[in-house]
């Protein structure tokens, strides 16, 4: 039987991103990070968690996923909304003001956790007094995320992230007339109207349920998102991809994460030398290596069965993009942390401390600290993570360690940081 009614997160990521400053400026880059001019972009977020159902299933994490998502868009400096268990009622008008506050703002970002199903080639989240006998009645008591879509582009602002977790079950949802079968769908379908620097993000692929998570304390998706969410210099597309393979690790395959994306270009929560846990301002964006001609790339790998990387030094351009891919050919998990002048020691003992903590794997034994200037999860073996961030703009010698416990004292090396003009040719 179909289980519909998954669609899940939806990450309307939608419309900010893309739109048209990549080309607009064809040299590049707008600046990142502390380089933006500060409160010069707003970020708006709506963040909607929908648990208690009178009339449905009631669901376990979307409080949860809620205040915790809340937290997060916080520290990346959006001014959130939020609401929780809301019926139709305070969905709409949860939504009207977000789409008015959308009028001042650059980037948008919705995010739901609730129930979700589609009818008639349209997605739908369901407001908590829905008393549907029928699949059919959402299209008069849910929210429809056309609407949302509509709301967001009608503002026209640079980026939108539009997330919807919405993929579980509802066993008494069911079709009435099942001469209407052929219009609906397995699952969410997908969206239709999402605009041209958005990003729409679902939990899970169509035709496949969305973990609400019975052991832990957020929906699978929402948990490994938030995990990625605000570590700095990474992309929206990296974030997604750490996000993605944690989902499809953890559901044995189960579970793929889906994303509708409109964003043609790189967008970036928080850069470099920023810490997550300040408001940041700036949005960034940075095109692709191939539209890119400043992007620095730099190639690194460990050395097998050494505990070592292969590059004991590289150089960079200070204030300019860099993108790092590191390649793990060795049989051990290792990540690349690169950290600030003299705080090679400082960030190493640190790492080596978590090995007692619990989450530390979960941290990829990166230790919170504000010396830590951008860093790689940790690496499987066999695999490669490609790593983009900002040089910083003050030249010096920056070490980059692997902080695997134990690890930062063999396998080291220093990233060096140059004035344009002295770069070594
Ligand atoms: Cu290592």
């Amino acid at each position: 039987m179909r289980t519909f009614f998954y669609y899940s997160l939806f990450f309307l990521f939608s419309l900010g991103l893309l739109s048209t400053p990549a080309f607009a400026q064809p040299k590049g880059m707008k600046p990142v990070g502390g380089n933006a001019p500060a409160g010069t972009e707003r970020r708006l977020a709506l963040v909607v968690g929908n648990k208690d159902y009178p009339y449905l299933n009631p669901l376990r994490n979307p409080l949860n996923d809620a205040n915790d998502m809340e937290a997060a868009l916080k520290r990346l400096g959006f001014e959130v909304i939020t609401v929780t268990n809301a019926d139709y009622r305070a969905l709409t008008n949860a939504l009207t003001r977000f789409k008015e506050g959308l009028t001042q703002s650059d980037v948008a970002f919705f995010y739901y956790s609730g129930h979700g199903a589609s009818y008639g080639g349209k997605n739908y989240l369901l407001p908590t007094d829905l008393n549907a006998d029928c699949l059919e009645q959402i299209e008069d008591q849910g929210l429809s995320l056309n609407r949302i879509l509509g709301d967001i582009a009608s503002k026209g602002v640079k980026n939108s992230f539009v997330v919807l977790d919405a993929c579980r079950n509802i066993p008494k949802l069911r079709l009435c007339d099942n001469s209407k079968k052929d219009i609906t769908t397995n699952g969410y379908v997908k969206p239709t109207n999402n605009p041209r620097g958005s990003m729409v993000i679902y939990a899970t692929e169509e035709g496949t349920t969305a973990d609400d998570n019975a052991t832990g304390r957020n929906g699978l998706f929402t948990g490994a998102l938030l995990k990625y969410l605000t570590r700095p210099n990474l992309t929206i597309k990296n974030i997604l991809d750490q996000a993605s393979l944690e989902v499809d690790d953890k559901s044995g395959g189960r579970q793929t994460p889906a994303r509708y994306d409109k964003i043609y270009g790189d967008f970036y929560f928080v850069l470099s030398g920023d810490t997550p846990s300040k408001p940041l301002p700036a949005a960034t964006e940075v095109k692709t290596p191939p539209l890119e001609p400043n992007m620095q790339v730099i190639r690194i790998k460990s050395i097998k069965e050494a505990i070592k990387f292969d590059l004991k030094e590289f150089t960079v351009i200070a204030g300019k993009p860099v993108e790092l891919i590191f390649d793990n050919p060795d049989a051990m998990h290792h990540n690349l942390v690169i950290v600030k002048p003299k705080a090679m020691d400082i960030v190493g003992n640190a790492a080596d401390k978590m090995i007692t903590q619990k989450d530390a794997a979960e941290k990829n034994y990166v230790p919170n600290l504000p010396h830590v200037i951008a860093y790689t999860p940790l690496v499987n073996p066999n695999q490669s993570f490609r790593l983009t961030f900002m040089a910083p703009t003050e030249p010096g010698n920056y070490p980059y360690i692997c902080t695997f416990p134990g690890h930062w004292r063999l396998m080291n090396g220093v990233m060096k940081v140059v004035k344009e003009e002295s770069k070594p040719k």
